[in-house]
């Protein structure tokens, strides 16, 4: 050992120069003359690992001695980030790496920022994914993720002339030193071919595929530590290979190259992340990416079950699968033809366990999200699977039926088989039919599943619906984002924070104390400067770190309303120009955000962007009041620049469309004060934090029920408010677009048209509470104070409050201790 084994002493700084050392020789081969910054970088990870797999081989074996009941949390998508600093604070080693590099003249920080990010995910679902893997870990459960590596994750954005242009994100190009490829656990994924009916000994129809063309799962493990314990829990990631035996056919004609080039092609399951989130898929190789999820992972799960237990009726005392929104859904049918088809249970057996087994998360209610396949595309791909699902919804029927018999028209709506257009799958209630449990992610949310989405379903089994808010690791996004931050706050109330963040209440104690805010507010300049120098290298802006930072950092999308952000600032930019003496507080607005490639309202909005702000950054009489940034490329490594450094909190959704949102926690934690509406989880910032402390604006999701009922008039605003009137005229009319007058003429013509997102109902209010903003920015104790409260309020946010409560709640899972075995 160069580095003493975990649980024992820490580390002296020579262990970790030998080890960093050893592994920049013997690993990379490289010496203090040849090595690059990213030799450095991997040499560091690569010892960081060493201290990693102790604590993983016991943990594993801990759960295999222990038979724990395990959780299976299935996601497509896993928006990780760097795994570096993470790695360094959970296994609380940071300062001395930090100490021991420097000794030899390396910063820690510097190299750090080679790694690339992992981002294997689109945005809100794909990070809390990430956050509840923590989550998991620091308490001590035996969790797994399981997921696609994709070769391609989340495309890398350029802004070109204002616009956006995606460039692939080949982030295995260098070498991945976080994950590990076992050959050893491989498993056939089967699509097309054909199912055949036989009779077994009983009497019983039994099915079986054939005639299938397969491809292989290969597994990739990468550690997932808990902070400050010994837990080291696993996501694995699944990879497409293609298998070993040839086209016979094409062979035999001599067709050799061609036979190995067809059997290549099935690899291209895994190659690439959609890029699309809040957008069902409809095409044919995201259902096979799907299928090939869920049945690698289910495949998995049995045969780590098996290694303990041979009575299925075990499963779900052992076995807990909770699905990440539809994607993953097809786990069902696949449980279901393992144990019908391979086990040979009855379906009353088999569906009994599997129900018991599995949980749905819903995370958006937009029905252009909401996944459906066409059942002639299910018929080809996974034919075998199609008739579980009829069989499914057969017995589901019947169900429904004796609970409502005269009710024809609610069990056409039930039907998890779409009849209108072309025949399809609704994945949704194929997950609710299937699940003991389905929860969506704020209050607010659960309620309008329970009302609205899915209410027939919840009238039929209203035990099976219940809420999980969402949360944040606070080791990331505080300890690990703000470290200044993070050094205060611990130097005042103790570090308990960092495993529970009820702890930030004792801060409220300090909001008023002048000596504490004065160093508040240090951290919060400090933070600004960094940000303001990352933009002044990225855009080439100079921006003063004395303006009120006011962040929207997020995916573009009309739902979230940036459109309601640009329009304020237009209507300021021009109470500047027909005011120049105007006293108002600086801004500094930064956007960050991808919008879907295929998406041209979105992508028309980030020209816009780019487009205003060009003409105020320019503009003199602007100058020194206001600026406008849109940041390239947002991703998780971005987003640890952004929070730390904002004072506003742009959470501007319609409401009653947004599900939760995580970036407003993030935000808060970090200690910005939110503008935004009544929905999603900020209704329960709103409440944890105090209405005091928070500027609410807008209406709320009954509100926005009842005027789409009454019938919205969204030109009425516009003849009726000058400002916006103005505002809008400027857009339409080329002001932002002088070499194409006609550009952005669309986006004013979809909200004078229809404004399905209600922008122009809540434009007065949002501009009345910006104007409310300024004057507390004029007022920096009062301000302060507030920013300390925010902080103070955030424990509930916390994802390990979320995971105790899925564990309890859903799962059935307790904390393993975990033992020394290796
Ligand atoms: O639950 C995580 C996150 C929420 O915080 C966001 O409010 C919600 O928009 C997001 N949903 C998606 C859509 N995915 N699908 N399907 O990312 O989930």
């Amino acid at each position: 050992h160069d580095i003493p084994p975990s649980g024992e002493t820490k580390p002296t700084a020579t262990d970790l120069q030998r080890s960093f050392m050893r592994h920049l020789h013997y690993t990379l081969v490289k010496d203090k003359y040849s090595a690059t910054k990213a030799d450095l970088y991997l040499a560091l990870a690569f010892a960081v690992r060493d201290m990693l797999a102790e604590r993983w081989l016991d943990t594993q074996q801990s759960y295999y001695i222990n038979d724990a009941k395990r959780v299976y949390y299935i996601s497509m998508e896993f928006l990780m980030g760097r795994s570096l600093g993470n790695s360094l604070i959970n296994l609380g080693i940071k300062e001395e790496w930090e100490n021991a590099l420097m000794e030899m003249g390396i910063d820690l920080e510097d190299i750090a920022e080679t790694e690339w990010d992992a981002g294997l995910g689109n945005g809100g679902l794909g990070r809390l994914a990430a956050c509840f893997l923590d989550s998991m870990a620091t308490m001590s459960l035996p969790a797994y993720g399981y997921g696609i590596r994709y070769e391609y994750g989340m495309f890398y954005q350029k802004i070109i002339d204002g616009g956006q242009y995606e460039l692939p994100d080949n982030w295995l190009r260098y070498e991945n030193p976080w994950e590990f490829g076992r050959q050893e656990h491989l498993h056939k994924i089967r699509y097309e071919g054909r199912v055949v009916e036989s009779s077994d000994p009983a009497g019983e129809v039994r099915h079986s595929w054939v005639d299938t063309h397969d491809v292989m799962a290969l597994a990739y493990d990468v550690p997932v530590p808990g902070y400050g314990n010994e837990t080291v829990n696993t996501m694995r990631l699944w990879s497409a290979k293609s298998t070993r035996e040839f086209e016979l056919e094409s062979f035999n004609r001599g067709n050799y190259v061609g036979a190995v080039e067809s059997k290549m092609k099935t690899e291209n399951i895994s190659k690439v992340l959609y890029p699309a989130d809040h957008m069902a898929e409809g095409r044919e190789l995201r259902l096979r990416q799907e299928y090939f999820l869920a049945s690698a992972t289910v495949q998995d799960i049995f045969y780590r079950f098996s290694k303990k237990h041979d009575d299925l009726n075990l499963l779900p005392e052992k076995v807990a699968i909770q699905l990440n929104d539809t994607h993953p859904t097809l786990a069902i049918p696949e449980l279901m033809r393992i144990l019908l088809d391979e086990k040979m249970l009855s379906w009353e057996t088999a569906w009994d366990l599997s129900m018991r087994t599995f949980a749905y998360t819903n995370h958006t209610i937009l029905p252009e999200a909401l996944e459906k396949w066409p059942v002639r595309m299910l018929e080809g791909i996974l034919p075998r699977h199609l008739q579980i699902i009829y069989r499914i919804n057969d017995c589901f029927l019947k169900e429904a039926k004796a609970r409502f018999p005269e009710d024809s028209d609610r069990l056409r709506r039930m039907s998890i088989v779409g009849e209108e257009g072309e025949k399809h799958i609704r994945m949704a209630y194929l997950a609710i039919v299937g699940s003991h449990s389905i929860n969506g992610v704020s209050v607010l949310h659960s309620e309008i599943l329970k009302d609205h989405l899915f209410s027939d379903f919840f009238a039929l089994w209203p035990e099976r619906f219940n809420n999980k808010t969402n949360g944040i690791t606070q080791r990331r996004w505080l300890k690990c984002a703000n470290p200044w931050l993070s050094d205060l706050i611990s130097s005042t109330i103790g570090d308990a924070w960092v495993t529970n963040l009820d702890e930030l209440q004792k801060l409220r104690a300090m909001a008023e104390d002048r000596d504490f805010q004065r160093q508040w507010t240090e951290v919060k300049r400090a933070n600004k400067q960094r940000l303001a120098d990352y933009i002044y290298r990225h855009n080439g802006i100079q921006v003063s770190p004395d303006s009120l930072f006011d962040c929207q950092t997020k995916r573009l999308h009309e739902y979230k309303r940036q459109l309601l952000n640009v329009l304020h600032v237009i209507a300021r930019y021009n109470r500047i120009k027909a005011n120049p003496g105007l006293n108002v507080p600086p801004r500094t607005v930064i956007f960050s955000g991808k919008a879907a490639p295929s998406y041209f309202m979105a992508k028309l909005i980030i020209r816009l962007i780019n487009a205003v702000g060009e003409v105020i950054n320019s503009d003199p009489a602007a100058h020194d009041r206001l600026k406008v940034v849109f940041l390239a490329n947002y991703s998780v490594s971005q987003a640890e620049i952004i929070f730390p450094a904002a004072d506003l909190s742009e959470q501007i959704s319609t409401a009653g469309t947004e599900a939760s949102g995580t970036g407003n926690m993030k935000y808060a934690l970090n200690g910005a004060l939110t503008i935004g509406t009544l929905d999603g989880a900020n209704i329960e910032i709103m409440e944890e934090v105090g209405r005091n402390n928070i500027f609410i604006f807008g209406m709320n999701a009954e509100q926005v029920e009842g005027l789409k009922r009454a019938g919205y008039h969204p030109g009425d605003y516009y003849s009726h408010n000058q400002e916006l009137q103005q505002a809008m005229d400027m857009i339409a009319d080329g002001t932002f677009s002088p070499g194409d007058p006609g550009l952005f003429k669309p986006i004013v013509d979809n909200l004078l048209g229809n404004d399905p997102y209600l922008l122009l109902a809540d434009y007065a209010s949002y501009v009345a509470c910006q104007d409310e903003v300024d004057r507390l920015y004029r007022h920096p104790h009062e301000w302060t104070r507030k920013s300390i409260l925010n902080t103070a309020g955030m424990g509930k946010f916390s994802s390990d409050r979320t995971i105790a409560e899925y564990a309890r709640e859903i799962w059935g899972v307790k904390p393993e201790k975990v033992g020394r075995h290796s």
